[in-house]
């Protein structure tokens, strides 16, 4: 986890203990044009980009991001949709981001999933769910080695820092 030092000018420093996460728009969400959307709605509240790519999935990368899942009955046919189209796949960064974006993305099946949310407010169907997000930060840290080399990872601070934390 990487820390920066605000308000370096300032006599009292704090440091913001930043999480990542990774994040990654699913076949679906590409191929309905909510790419964008996405970003808005991580931007609007706060995080911050640091690795962004476009990712045609091997079979690999797909089996072993899912590997948690391999004795599930849906694993194939998941393993198949993530290869079917290009993904987005992301790093954000802030306080409490992992955790954060769950709640942004919303309840697994998008039926259930709270309006307001990405999956509640834009899909039906939990095999079509849109969007993934890592589930805790050691699960984020394994997923972001798994799809980013550490020179894909921009190590910067947004000019409005002084505006979002205290
Ligand atoms: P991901 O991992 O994609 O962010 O989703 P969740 O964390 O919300 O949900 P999950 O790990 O339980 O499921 C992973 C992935 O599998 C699909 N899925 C899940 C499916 O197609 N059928 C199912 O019955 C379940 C439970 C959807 C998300």
């Amino acid at each position: 986890m990487r820390v920066f030092h605000r308000h370096s000018q300032q006599a009292s420093k704090k440091e913001l203990a930043l999480e990542q996460t990774f994040i990654m728009v699913k076949p679906d969400g590409v191929q309905r044009g909510l790419v964008g959307e996405v970003i808005s709605r991580l931007e609007a509240k706060g995080f911050t980009l640091v690795g962004l790519k476009l990712v045609q999935v091997s079979k690999e990368l797909a089996e072993e991001h899912y590997d948690v899942h391999k004795e599930r009955p849906f694993f194939s046919s998941l393993v198949q949709f993530i290869c079917s189209s290009p993904v987005v796949a992301m790093v954000w960064q802030g306080e409490g981001v992992v955790a954060s974006a769950r709640t942004l993305i919303g309840a697994t099946n998008p039926l259930t999933a709270s309006p307001g949310t990405i999956r509640g407010d834009y899909g039906v169907s939990i095999g079509r769910n849109l969007i993934h997000g890592s589930d805790a930060i050691e699960t984020a840290q394994k997923e972001i080695g798994l799809w980013f080399s550490d020179k894909e990872l921009a190590s910067w601070e947004p000019t409005m820092t002084p505006w979002l934390y205290e």
